[in-house]
């Protein structure tokens, strides 16, 4: 019998591009204190095309809990999803946990399927709750909030873990095979080293989750977790850091690759989360090391291409610390990709322009650098964007429905920005389509006949991105119309 069960709902569209979805780092993370005479399942809905009979069969064993993560967006439709099938099955305690339950607890737990959540990490919150539920008494476990005789009860919040004290993660709870998906055609693995950002960006989920608060795994531990993870999986080939800003002490960021290069692996390593003024900080050498090491993406969140718009948003970056960071990156193999979003609130169509003009500029000066897609901004519960948006009559989403109907498709998210114009609107969806296609697609689309297919509309994309041509745009309504039959009703 099981007696922790957890369930990792599907997530979205970007994962129907891919062969195989990542590691679900969240639930394993949350596992690394349990005891170990205890029993876990984790069943997952992107993997496990049976995980409804999976569910049914380990609910019917009248396990202590169940418990599913969940992002804000089409997650929490696949979680509620999930959730029903535990509930129709037994009397089990159903226990959300995640980042979207994290800042909004209150609508989370007004859902008749979800009878508590743990706020924050889980690393200590999950076995207290897992004792707690064992012994059969009062939940007072801090972290968690639950629903007390009809009132909604949140007990006190728990203290930032400290990630130095963290066992690894246990991996082997799942099969590494259902996952790796591949990273320039090698299985990588996801790995967090640090989490949290001083930083505050006002679309950031950083300070609801973190407080701003950054916290790291010291540089020795990182490359002995590291290793350790890649000898017990030698067909891990590609290792990719999830940190929010791995950088963010850039003598542990160096001497993690330092010990990695030191350790001989023959991996690439992708590193999610850095910031441009950290990577300006490094000298040649340092960039010489990280491409020796492996280093073969960075992925940078520039956002915006007007330094008015910057600064509105905390970004604590300029337009002029982008292009430097360019210009030292050419000629490498470090993968750079820079990472843009359309529509804050303030911003204007020349401040639109000048975004999709430094997108150009980035391309036409470093061949070797992509661009992402232009994000329109979303709305994300607990930040400060979240204040702005409501003061414009965002009509706010009340419900976990609600929250997972509003962030399930482009269309969905430009509908609700009530801050621009019908035709600004219009201008940032033909935008977005457009940027789809600006750049090499290859770490993102595993199908080959659809990466081609990408790469015959590029020059199509640029021309409409360089002269602000979306007058009549076909291909947006074919774009949507192919996402759409791909994501499934
Ligand atoms: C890997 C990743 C993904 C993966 C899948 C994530 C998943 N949850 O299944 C993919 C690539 C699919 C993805 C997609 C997106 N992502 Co993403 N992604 C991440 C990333 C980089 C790492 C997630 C992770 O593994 N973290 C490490 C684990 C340990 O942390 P965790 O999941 O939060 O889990 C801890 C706690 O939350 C808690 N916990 C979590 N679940 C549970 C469950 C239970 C029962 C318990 C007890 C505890 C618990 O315990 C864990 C340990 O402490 C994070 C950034 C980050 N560093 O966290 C963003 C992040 C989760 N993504 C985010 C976003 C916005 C997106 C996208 C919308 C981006 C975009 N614009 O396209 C898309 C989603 C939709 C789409 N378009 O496809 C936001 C979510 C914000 C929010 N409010 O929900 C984050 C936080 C980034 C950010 N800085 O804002 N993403
Ligand atoms: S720098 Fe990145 S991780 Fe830090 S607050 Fe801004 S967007 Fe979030």
């Amino acid at each position: 019998m099981a007696d922790v069960v957890l369930v990792q709902p599907m997530v979205e569209f970007m994962e129907a591009l891919k062969e195989r979805p990542a590691i679900p780092l969240g639930l394993l993370s949350s596992c690394r204190n349990l005891r170990e005479d205890l029993d876990i399942v984790i069943i997952d809905q992107r993997v496990h095309a049976d995980w409804e009979a999976r569910l049914r069969r380990e609910v019917a064993k009248d396990p202590l809990m169940v418990g599913f993560t969940a992002i804000t967006g089409r997650q929490l439709l696949f979680a509620l999803e999930a959730s029903q099938v535990a509930k129709d099955e037994g009397e089990v305690p159903v226990i959300w946990g995640g980042p979207h339950a994290t800042a909004l607890p209150d609508i989370t737990l007004a859902h008749p399927l979800v009878d508590m959540v743990v706020r924050g990490e889980g690393e200590t919150t999950l076995p207290a709750l897992v004792d707690a539920l064992e012994s059969g008494g009062k939940i007072d476990v801090p972290g968690v909030s639950l629903v007390c005789e009809g009132d909604v009860r949140h007990n006190p919040q728990r203290g930032l873990v400290d990630m130095d004290d963290l066992p690894p993660v246990p991996y082997n709870l799942v099969e590494m095979e259902d996952y790796l998906p591949l990273f320039r055609g090698r299985g990588s693995v996801i790995f967090e080293s640090s989490r949290g950002c001083p930083n505050g960006c006002v679309f950031c989920y950083n300070r609801p989750m973190f407080c701003g608060c950054s916290r790291s795994i010291s540089a020795e531990r990182t490359v002995s977790h590291v290793t350790e993870l890649l000898e017990r999986y030698p067909h891990v080939k590609a290792l990719e850091f999830v940190d929010m800003n791995m950088a963010a002490d850039l003598e542990r960021f160096l001497d993690i690759f330092k010990g990695l290069a030191d350790s001989g692996h023959d991996v690439e390593y992708l590193v999610a989360g850095v910031r441009i003024d950290a990577v300006n900080g490094l000298t040649d050498d340092d960039l010489d090391l990280l491409e020796t090491t492996g280093v073969r993406g960075m992925l940078f969140g520039v956002e915006s291409g007007s330094q008015r718009v910057l600064d509105l948003i905390g970004k604590n970056i300029t337009v002029e610390q982008v292009l430097e960071c360019n210009r030292r990156l050419r000629g490498r193999e470090l993968g750079a990709s820079f990472n843009f979003m359309l529509g804050f609130i303030g911003e204007t169509s020349s401040d639109r322009q000048r975004t999709i003009d430094l997108a150009l500029r980035i391309l036409d000066e470093n061949p070797e650098a992509t661009t992402s897609c232009f994000n329109p901004v979303s709305v994300y519960p607990g930040t400060h964007m979240h204040e702005l948006a409501r003061s414009t009559g965002f009509p706010e989403p009340c419900t976990l429905e609600e929250w997972g109907a509003y962030l399930t498709d482009v269309t969905s998210i430009i509908a609700r920005m009530t801050w621009l114009s019908h035709r600004e609107r219009l201008e940032i969806e033909r935008a977005y389509v457009a940027s789809n296609f600006l750049a090499d697609t290859a770490n993102l689309i595993d199908d080959p006949v659809l990466r081609s297919l990408a790469a015959l509309y590029r020059p199509v994309a640029r021309w409409r991105l360089r002269n602000d041509e979306f007058g009549m745009m076909p291909e947006a309504w074919i774009y949507h119309t192919v996402r759409r039959r791909m994501l499934g009703p």
